[in-house]
This record gives structure tokens, C-alpha cells and sequence, in this order.
């Protein structure tokens, strides 16, 4: 990590075209910027905080104009980063935007490495880590449930649930000291009242928090779906199908796709990534057998296969050998070309492939599409109605939970044998550093550095 104090400089929009581009600057010199590089017909010096004003940039050396833009001084600490910050909005042209951070950055501030700001934001104690981590997830989140679980992360729901559990673990831990310090007046004492708390206010919230990863993790990351079967299938007309565009290429030739073509959907608010693939067949085309590795290596870590038959025709001994490969997965298997005369029946494919819930469809003219939509929902969801907890844990902090519950189970034990309370305070102790690293308080460097390089530059 760089040095915490110095003042950082960073474009906060994306590149590309777009009306606004946004340059933000935070440390103690972001004040003195204006004063330098902006002209506005109102004194720099008498700007008030968190006001916009219109004026232009210009280069100090030459006088010349670079662009008429807003800009706004917001002083510390009631700013993102607790910092005193400059926001320029410019217009969003590269040239522009790269001619203002040009001037910021000749005049000795910083360019911000990823997630700067908002790790400034935490090592400034405005927000924990469990807060910065929710900007991430916000940043990233890809349907409205997704961001409504960032959203509540970040307004600190988990960060309450785990002070409070941290509380609860220090005033036992509290206990359990004093009989360590003063033996004598506990002689009479057993720990019936610890383990009552250590059971109510921390094992069993904590356990109640780790029930939640799996559906969090589910609205945050999403599951990826793979599209396979043989060539000519529909593979390709199933992926446009639920995109509503051509994205894909559909010929009648088989092997028309080689490559993996994958875009994000949104089922009933879970992010999906859909992923068309090479059809599976024996083949001595060097293009086609590459795309059919790249099938098989994804297939391998897919979450749910949508297997593709053509109900138009017999199932060949290719459908019958891809089956085979993913009899044991989490698949739906899906007949196509409902709109043709048909071969055989859904009932006759189950009975061939000894497997139930055939979904019938036709890709070409989009029906039996919300059907299959409904069936995969369910297959992820596990049928049931599902909305994102206002609380859930990633993968990190239930690493850290699943640390903390062992901590506390084995002092419960050790209290239930009555060993000696010196022992149950280790086991405590490592409890209560487990849960700091959830919020940040007892977390390493090189673990907040991991954390913080995930974020865009500029946030
Ligand atoms: N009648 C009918 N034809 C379809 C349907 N779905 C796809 N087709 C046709 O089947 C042919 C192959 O469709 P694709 O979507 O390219 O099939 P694919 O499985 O992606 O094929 P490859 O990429 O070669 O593996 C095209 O001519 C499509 O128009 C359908 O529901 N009904
Ligand atoms: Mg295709």
C-alpha cells in the first residue's frame, strides 16, 4: 500500500463515450488545486463546501482553455474518504478527461491505485470492511436483488450483527478474566451463565449468519448455465431466444458455433451467465474439436447444464453419450423444434434416457421460453420463492464465522468439562480476533490489500 497521507488523483467514470466524465482528487493538497487550474468568475478562495461551481480548466503555463466544466470542494470530513475533495465533471471525451488529469497530476498529486478512496474511507474509520466490501458488490451487482443485498451490506446490517455478537463474546470473555484474576471470589462460581450467553448471543446468531452465505452468495455471484448437445440442435437459437436478439449465429449447417459465446441474464432477479457452446460430436476439423475443448472445460464447472435435444429427429448416439457424461450433474434436459413433426414423444425421450421432466420448446418461434425460464428458477432455487437476506456473508467473512464457531464450540466444551478458565479465554480470545477480521478490526495488510485491488480505479 501506498502512503496513506499523500493526495490522490483518479477518473471515476468508465472510459468511453458518455456526457460526464468525473475526475476526483482526496488528501490534504485536493483544496489547492482549484486555485491552480480552474477560473471561474467567483474567487476559488470563497468557494463554499460541497457547492458546485461552473468555471474552466486551464493550463497554468500557457493559459489556454481545456475544457468548461462543474467543480466542487467538499471539505473534511464529511466527504467519501474523510478527506477534503476536489470533484471535477468534465465533458466525458478521453481527450478532455486526460488533458484535466494531466495538469492535477503535474501539479504533484498522486494517480490513486484501485479501491484507494474508499480504503481511505475505511482506514479513516467511516466505513468497516464489511461496508467496503458492499461497495464492490454494489459496483458489480448485475439485477435489482443483487444491488438490494450490496445496498443493505453497505448501510451495515452484517457489520451490526457481528458488533453485537463481538459484545456479547467480550463481556464473557470479561467473565471468564475475572476468574482468572481473582479465583478466590469464584470459588463458588461455575460457568453456567457464560455458556448460557456463549449458546444464545454468539454461537447461535453466528450459525444463523453462516445459513445465510449460500443464498447471498447465489444473488451477489450469480450461477452460470451452459448450453450443450450435439450439432444443429438449437444451441445457439435457445441462448437468442432468451436474450431476445440475435446474438449468436444460426445456420442449418452443423458446427456453426466454435467458440463459447456467454452474456448475462437476469432469471427472476438471480445473475445468471448464459454460455452457447460448440455442439459435441466426433470430428477431425482442428477448428471445431478446439471450440469442443473449450465446451468441455467450461461444462466441467458450470452450476446448471441445459442439455439440447432435436425432437424432431431420433436421439443418435451422441445425445445418448453426452447424456451420459452429465447424467450425474444438475441438468434440465430440454427438447427443441416442438414446432415440427416429432420423432418421438417427451414421454418416449424420458423413458429412452430414464429420466423425468423433459421441457419442451421451440427456440425458432420462442415458445415454451418462460416455461423453461420457471423450470430453471426453480432447479436453482430449489423451488423455493427466494429474495435476498437484508443479511449475508461472503465467502471471506464465513471463512472467518466458520473460525469464530469453532472457537466457541470448543470453549463451550471446555466449560462444560469446568476446565480451567486460562484455557477457555485462548479459545475465546481467537473467537473474538475472527469476527474482527469480518469488520476490519483485527485484519491483515496483505489480506485488506487482496480485498481493496478487486475495486476500480478511481473508487
Ligand atoms: N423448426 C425449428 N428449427 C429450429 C429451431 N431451433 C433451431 N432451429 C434451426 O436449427 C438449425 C440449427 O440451429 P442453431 O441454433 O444454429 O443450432 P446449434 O445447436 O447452435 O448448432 P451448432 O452451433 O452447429 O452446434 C437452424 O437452421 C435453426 O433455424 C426450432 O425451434 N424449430
Ligand atoms: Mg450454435
Amino acid at each position: 500500500m501506498k502512503n496513506a497521507q499523500e493526495t490522490i488523483c483518479a477518473v471515476a467514470t468508465p472510459p468511453g463515450m458518455g456526457g460526464i466524465g468525473v475526475i476526483k482528487i482526496s488528501g490534504p493538497e485536493a483544496c489547492a488545486v482549484p486555485g491552480r487550474i480552474f477560473r471561474s468568475s467567483k474567487a476559488v478562495t470563497a468557494f463554499r463546501s460541497h457547492r458546485l461551481y461552473h468555471g474552466f480548466v486551464v493550463n497554468p503555463e500557457t493559459g489556454q482553455t481545456i475544457d468548461e466544466v462543474l467543480l466542487v470542494v467538499m471539505r473534511a470530513p464529511f466527504t467519501y474518504t474523510c478527506e477534503d475533495v476536489v470533484e471535477i465533471q468534465t465533458h466525458s471525451s478521453m481527450a478532455a478527461i486526460n488533458s484535466i488529469l494531466e495538469q492535477v497530476l503535474k501539479l504533484g498529486i498522486r494517480a490513486a491505485e484501485p479501491g484507494e478512496f474508499t480504503r481511505r474511507a475505511f482506514l479513516n474509520g467511516r466505513i468497516d470492511l464489511t461496508q467496503a466490501e458492499a461497495v464492490i458488490d454494489l459496483i458489480k451487482s448485475k439485477t435489482e436483488k443483487g444491488l438490494s443485498l450490496a445496498t443493505h451490506q453497505m448501510e451495515g446490517t452484517l457489520s451490526e450483527v457481528v458488533q453485537r455478537v463481538r459484545k456479547s463474546l467480550i463481556r464473557i470473555l470479561a467473565q471468564i478474566e475475572a476468574m482468572i484474576d481473582f479465583p478466590e471470589d469464584m470459588e463458588d462460581e461455575n460457568f453456567a451463565d457464560a455458556e448460557a450467553a456463549l449458546t444464545a448471543g454468539v454461537i447461535s446468531p453466528l450459525k444463523d449468519l453462516l445459513g445465510k452465505y449460500d443464498t447471498g452468495h447465489l444473488f451477489r455471484e450469480g450461477v452460470e448455465i451452459i448450453i450443450i448437445g450435439r450439432p444443429n440442435v438449437g444451441k445457439s437459437s435457445l441462448l437468442n431466444s432468451f436474450l431476445r436478439k440475435e446474438r449468436a449465429i444460426v445456420t442449418s449447417v452443423p458446427g456453426t458455433t466454435r467458440d463459447i459465446i456467454e452474456e448475462g441474464l437476469s432469471i427472476k432477479g438471480i445473475p445468471t451467465r448464459i454460455i452457447d457452446t460448440a455442439g459435441l460430436h466426433p470430428t477431425s476439423d482442428m477448428v471445431e474439436s478446439a471450440g469442443i475443448q473449450f465446451t468441455k472445460k467450461r461444462l466441467s464447472c458450470a452450476d446448471l447444464i441445459l442439455f439440447i435435444l432435436d425432437i424432431s429427429e431420433l436421439l443418435t448416439p451422441e445425445d445418448f453419450s453426452i447424456f451420459n457424461e452429465i447424467r450425474a450433474r444438475k441438468k434440465i434436459i430440454v427438447a427443441n423444434k416442438v414446432d415440427l413433426v416429432r420423432a418421438w414423444s417427451a414421454k418416449e425421450i424420458s423413458q429412452h434416457l430414464c429420466a423425468t421432466d423433459i421441457v419442451e420448446i421451440s427456440a425458432r418461434f420462442n415458445t415454451g421460453i418462460d416455461r423453461l425460464v420457471d423450470v430453471i428458477y426453480e432447479t436453482i432455487t430449489g423451488s423455493r420463492e427466494m429474495a435476498p437476506p437484508s443479511v449475508a456473508p461472503n465467502l471471506r467473512h464465513k471463512r472467518a464465522i466458520e473460525r469464530a464457531l469453532a472457537g466457541g464450540q470448543a470453549a463451550l466444551s471446555l466449560m462444560n468439562e469446568e476446565e480451567s478458565p486460562a484455557l477457555i479465554a485462548i479459545e475465546l480470545q481467537e473467537e473474538l480476533d475472527a469476527l474482527g477480521e469480518i469488520t476490519g478490526e483485527t485484519t491483515s495488510h496483505e489480506i485488506l490489500d487482496e480485498i481493496f485491488s478487486r475495486f476500480c480505479i478511481g473508487k
